[in-house]
């Protein structure tokens, strides 16, 4: 009896493992609000792009004030509840769906405050290259995309 206890004990150990293997490994990932990136890029989200696992989480901080994270919501996967980051605030986005997420500073998006995240497979990839993102984010959008990872 007491053996076959250990036995059932350890098997749900073993399918807990199994069934939420994402819980375990479940990184956050950190992306600054920046006036200058290392590039020295003014406006700019520091790193750019970022490459996640479903069940991540990517946490934007206000390391400059003045500047928010908010999704671009023309191209947002649909679904899923997008970023609505106040100015000067800390704000989460937790990848739940696979794809890519356009995510932007909404004052100096012209000045191509704009930053990248990929969630597991690229899934929308085409519907990305085909946005015609603002002013100066069109050309570091395009930075952004080649880096996706496929
Ligand atoms: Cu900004």
């Amino acid at each position: 009896m007491k053996l076959s206890r250990q036995i059932l004990f350890a098997s749900s150990i073993t399918l807990a493992a199994i069934v939420v293997p994402h819980l375990a490994t479940a990184a956050e990932h950190i992306v600054e609000m920046r006036n200058r990136d290392d590039a020295k890029n003014s406006m700019a989200f520091q790193p750019g792009f970022v490459k996640v696992e479903v069940g991540d989480t990517v946490k934007f901080v206000p390391t400059d004030k003045s500047h928010n994270t908010e999704s671009v919501l023309e191209v947002w996967p649909e679904g899923v509840p997008p970023v609505e980051g106040a100015f000067s605030k800390e704000v989460v986005f937790t990848a739940e769906k696979e794809g890519l997420y356009v995510l932007k500073c909404a004052p100096h998006y012209g000045m191509g405050m704009v930053v990248l995240v990929q969630v597991g497979k690229p899934v929308n990839l085409d519907k990305i290259k085909e946005y015609k993102a603002t002013g100066l984010a069109k050309k570091r959008l395009d930075g952004e995309i080649a880096k996706v990872v496929q």
